[in-house]
């Protein structure tokens, strides 16, 4: 099913048979998770993606909120909007000046957790000859829907060679420390052996301590190897675009872009000794990768992988969310990520402690599409098209009519 297509139903973009009658999820009665029986739960849910912000985007990739009722969404080409009351404002929260070419551009944003009352924010972007960097910035004085360019400190720079594998995840977790992800460098197979180099801040999650601080500081839990770059937290990474911590465990979700055979999510549970390899390039999802660069397991496999020629073909992963709003309890715990390559959407549930079964979605999106997913103060879900739209993540268990549109 194409984007033009899903958009022709009635507005609604909705996984589900051709054939099948498209329901009303908003104004459905919604059942008790209780009521749902077994054989609907095996069956699987109804998931609809309903579009709410359709135009006045170019090339979102990101979106996230403040802990209030605001969605921000990241342009590629440097603007960050504010969704707000059904409609974005007129003037962008931030208009930073970045470098574009292939996947350089603002990449993410990440409000400190009581920014409510800390007011400092932190933006992830490339600048001149593709540097990466991560600034700090608050808003300007008296207006809570723009940002304060007088007040931006860059905190980290890092040199990255080519235009590709910037990662550009930022995100703080339960240990109110901010992480970024960071890509290999680019190119392909990592030729300069970035990501197994542990004194190269590329192919890795850095850890800082930011809040309270002026710039940053480095935890001292962070260190575990000597020689290696303060920041680093994990290493042996390729283009860990985007990731995310459920937020009622503290889990950590990595979702990490594969070179030519597989794509793949890795698994942090809470509480995990920092220093994990996730093995690029010497693993490349569950199978060896190459032999070009230092060979020093321990690494951390995957949960999830897909392959690039058979199965579920994924061609360049999105990492999710775990859902944890309250409208659909039936999704409670359910880790929800895409493929942007492909444009296709699976549901994982974690079966015992790091294993995952998958359900793909029926139908999917456009190729090159699905950028980023997003979530809000309440935890409700968000899915960002690059071609421009962000669809709110609905769901619905008819107890007359079960619907199942999810395909295992
Ligand atoms: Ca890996």
């Amino acid at each position: 099913m194409t984007a033009a297509t899903l958009l022709a139903l009635g507005g609604v973009a909705a996984w589900m048979p051709a054939q099948a009658a498209l329901p009303e999820p908003a104004e459905s009665p919604v059942p008790a998770a209780d009521s749902v029986t077994a054989a609907q739960a095996a069956a699987g849910v109804g998931i609809v993606f309903t579009p709410i912000i359709t135009s006045g985007l170019t090339l979102p990739l990101f979106v996230t909120h403040a802990g209030d009722d605001r969605l921000f969404v990241v342009e590629k080409g440097g603007k960050i909007k504010i969704f707000e009351n059904g409609a974005l404002r007129p003037v962008p929260f931030l208009t930073q000046t970045v470098t574009t070419g292939s996947e350089r551009g603002l990449l993410s944003i990440a409000f400190e957790p009581a920014y409510a009352s800390t007011g400092r924010f932190y933006v992830y972007w490339t600048g001149t000859s593709g540097l990466v960097n991560i600034t700090r910035m608050g808003v300007q004085p008296g207006d809570p829907n723009q940002a304060d360019p007088a007040s931006a400190a860059t905190l980290l720079t890092i040199t990255h060679p080519a235009g590709n594998h910037n990662g550009g995840w930022l995100g703080f977790g339960p240990d109110q420390l901010l992480y970024a992800s960071v890509g290999d460098g680019g190119t392909q197979e990592d030729p300069t052996c970035q990501a197994q180099n542990t004194a190269s801040r590329l192919g890795k999650i850095l850890r800082l301590d930011v809040v309270g601080q002026i710039t940053y500081t480095v935890p001292v839990t962070n260190s575990f190897v000597v020689g290696q770059a303060p920041e680093v937290w994990g290493w042996g990474l390729r283009n860990p675009w985007r990731n995310s911590f459920d937020r009622q465990t503290g889990d950590l979700y990595v979702g990490d872009v594969g070179n030519g055979a597989w794509e793949e999510i890795s698994y942090v549970p809470a509480g995990s000794a920092t220093g994990l390899n996730f093995g690029w390039n010497r693993r490349e999802g569950p199978a060896a990768g190459y032999t070009t660069c230092a060979d020093t397991p321990p690494y951390v496999s995957p949960v999830i992988s897909h392959s690039h020629s058979s199965g579920q073909i994924a061609t360049s992963i999105t990492g999710g969310y775990v859902y944890r709003g309250a409208k659909y309890p039936w999704l409670q715990g359910k880790y929800f990520y895409a493929d942007y390559g492909q444009g296709k959407v699976w549901i994982a549930t974690q079966t015992s402690p790091g294993v995952f079964s998958t359900a793909q979605l029926t139908s999917t999106f456009g190729f090159n599409s699905l950028s980023s997913w997003g979530e809000d103060a309440a935890g409700e879900l968000y899915l960002v098209n690059i071609n421009g739209t962000v669809y709110r993540l609905d769901s619905f268990l008819p107890a007359s009519a079960f619907i199942p549109l999810v395909t295992r």
